[in-house]
């Protein structure tokens, strides 16, 4: 092959893999960050859709430049020459993606400790999924509201359970979900960072009100969020 057209190649796929990159990266696909644990898990989804995108522009590129280079010409109607496969090759395909993949697993297997890790003084708050609606408890408090209410910057630690059956406990802005299962209390940690009103949403289906099973979390400041509690009393 000529030099030009190697050069030419390398290039272009640079490049291919520069704005691959970047679309995955850059586009912005996820909603609003409104607690700790919505910067980790997104920075974990765009390493991921990074080096997804990165592979699909490569081999995708591989494979149309073989396609088009190596085609069949007009007139021609000898054989390929026979190959045998290429240990070597073979080698270097399975042992990249291997380490990719291991690397990945170590990395977000940090995220998950990381965003998993219990805060000192966390607020709990006893989440109860119903067909078809949310409760919530805030003990000690006397208090169940059917709308979430937290004050922002205070580690939540949600205690989630089902009064009949399983429903999954779901605010986008947070990042994660969690299911709700009856006869079992499941641990969710959140600290939102944003003051705001965000939806919550029911993830599993559980029956056929399970579209409208939704309600609002309303995150606020520590003082409005006392004033909400004193008045719910
Ligand atoms: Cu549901």
């Amino acid at each position: 092959m000529r030099e030009r057209s190697i050069f030419a190649i390398v290039i272009v796929s640079m490049l291919l893999l520069v704005v691959g990159y970047l679309a995955a990266t850059q586009l912005n696909l996820m909603p609003t960050q409104a607690s700790t644990r919505a910067v980790l898990v997104d920075e974990l989804f765009h390493v991921l859709v990074g080096t997804a995108a990165v592979v699909f522009v490569l081999v995708e590129g591989i494979l149309v430049y073989a396609a088009l280079r190596f085609r069949q010409r007009a007139g021609d109607e000898t054989d390929a020459v026979p190959i045998h496969g290429n240990t070597t090759l073979e080698l270097v395909w399975t042992a990249i993606p291997a380490m990719i993949v291991i690397a990945i697993g170590f990395y977000a297997y940090q995220v998950l400790t990381e965003i998993e890790k219990p805060a000192p003084e966390p607020m709990v708050v006893e989440v109860i999924g119903r067909q078809f609606i949310w409760q919530f408890r805030y003990p000690g408090e006397g208090v169940t509201a059917q709308e979430l209410h937290l004050p922002v910057n205070q580690p939540i630690r949600f205690e989630i359970t089902s009064g009949d059956v399983i429903h999954s406990f779901w605010v986008p802005q947070f990042r994660g979900k969690r299911d709700a299962t009856p006869g079992r209390v499941s641990e969710f940690l959140v600290t939102p960072t944003e003051i705001g009103t965000f939806p919550v949403r029911c993830a599993e289906l559980c029956g056929p009100g399970h579209a409208n099973m939704t309600t609002q979390v309303i995150v606020e400041s520590p003082a409005d969020f006392q004033a909400w509690l004193a008045g719910q009393q």
